[in-house]
């Protein structure tokens, strides 16, 4: 199997790869995606470490003066390509942006955790080239963003869109964009619509509202400080996420020799870990997203909800694993683990974010399992994302209950996380 995965996804990476970064797909996605390229990067480091370690610094060569990693780092040649491309946000006009055209917004924080894992994969490579020393502080600047511009009282990140917890229509956005009044109706372009079947598409409905939040925060220079915005929300996957990466900023801190800052880094994961409390549902059992604007939860279980697994000492280990396992995403009895709640009015087989089942998620599910001590849960998770990868040409997502291949096909971190997963 593993012969047979490597050969299979070098040539998907390679396919896909523009000489400093990978692209997510050559069709539908022709340009930079920040977690996609930190996702990417995991598994490139098992063909090339010096390609993974390429891969992060050109996302991380993007970071804006003020922090923050783009969502997208855009190749202006493929500008009619994709919508909203780098003519929509004319990040060159922002004071805060970098030197090369990108969106403004972010995407979950997963890069310090990719990086420590590139490290790792050859440390005297990465020390040759002074990897981590140009890494980190970048990643700090990352988080500290994080920190300054999108932690609100309850000590959580906020997400302003939802293309920024990249789980672009789960049902947790559903109430808040419908309470929203605003929305454009008229030109809304939708290329990705030749590159995939519409079904497993957001609709035009949330495209109109994804479209005048992006205008809108774009027309305030991309200020987390506007009050106003008409989008404000807190995601578990984006804080578990921080928070975990905050751990592999300690360990990078360490190789560094910088225990000082390595306690810190524990610090600020322990606050983050802390601060989901309020994101946990005990009725549901799983964690939900808090509506700020509301004040209200959204309460669905999603897989966003299940990603805190990944951190260590969490009160809810049990109950999480018990909603995994259960009847809501049925581990072991269907493909994956789904996006969204099997038993849920919600649930959509197809329609990307509303039930598919996606192997980044997948991948950091069996991860937690791992450290959790459930080893042959996640192996068996592994085995079913090489099959389902090798299988159906690596999909970007597959239909739960029948493992059907759904959007669109050589999509790289399907091929890198499986690759992973599978040595
Ligand atoms: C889009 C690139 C991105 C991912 C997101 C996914 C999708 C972009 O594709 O968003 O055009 O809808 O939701 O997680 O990073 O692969």
């Amino acid at each position: 199997m593993t012969a047979t995965m490597r050969a299979a996804a070098t040539r998907v990476l390679e396919r896909n790869w523009r000489g400093t970064y990978t692209v997510p797909a050559g069709g539908l996605y022709p340009h930079q995606w920040s977690w996609d390229s930190a996702f990417i990067a995991v598994g490139l480091r098992h063909i090339s470490p010096r390609r993974a370690q390429i891969e992060l610094d050109s996302l991380l060569s993007a970071q804006w003066h003020d922090g923050r990693l783009p969502q997208i780092v855009f190749n202006r040649e493929r500008d009619d390509d994709y919508s909203p491309g780098g003519d929509f946000w004319r990040s060159e006009t922002i004071p805060e942006s970098s030197a090369v055209s990108t969106a403004g917004l972010v995407q979950p924080p997963n890069h310090a955790l990719a990086v420590l894992l590139v490290h790792e994969a050859d440390p005297a490579e990465s020390r040759r080239r002074r990897f981590l020393q140009r890494a980190y502080p970048r990643l700090v600047a990352w988080h500290h963003y994080l920190r300054s511009r999108r932690t609100g009282p309850s000590g959580l990140a906020r997400i302003v869109h939802p293309w920024e917890s990249g789980m672009d229509n789960s049902p947790y956005w559903d109430a808040p964009l419908a309470a929203m009044t605003e929305t454009i109706v008229d030109d809304v372009p939708r290329p990705d619509l030749q590159h995939a079947d519409a079904s497993h598409r957001p609709s035009n409905a949330e495209y109109g509202k994804y479209l005048y939040l992006a205008g809108r925060y774009r027309d305030h220079d991309c200020d987390d400080l506007d009050a106003l915005s008409p989008y404000q929300l807190e995601d578990p996957a984006f804080n578990a996420l921080w928070a975990r990466s905050e751990l592999a900023l300690a360990d990078i801190a360490a190789v560094l020799g910088d225990d000082a800052s390595a306690a810190e880094h524990r610090e600020n994961a322990e606050q983050i870990a802390h601060a989901l409390e309020s994101l946990w549902d005990e009725g549901l059992g799983c964690f939900v997203a808090r509506d700020l604007l509301s004040g209200r939860l959204q309460r669905f279980r999603t897989v966003s909800g299940l990603v805190p697994l990944l951190l260590p000492d969490l009160a809810h280990t049990d109950a999480l694993l018990q909603t995994l396992r259960g009847e809501h995403f049925a581990l072991g009895q269907v493909a994956l683990v789904p996006s969204h709640d099997l038993t849920a009015p919600t649930f959509d087989t197809a329609r990307y974010w509303r039930g598919p089942s996606w192997f980044n998620t997948a991948w950091l599910v069996a991860e937690a399992l791992d450290e959790r001590g459930h080893g042959s849960e996640a192996r068996a998770l592994a085995e079913q994302m090489s099959s389902l990868a090798l299988t159906h040409d690596f999909p970007e997502y597959v239909d739960p209950h029948t493992g059907a291949p759904r959007g669109t096909l050589d999509f790289s971190w399907t091929a890198a996380l499986s690759l992973d997963l599978s040595i």
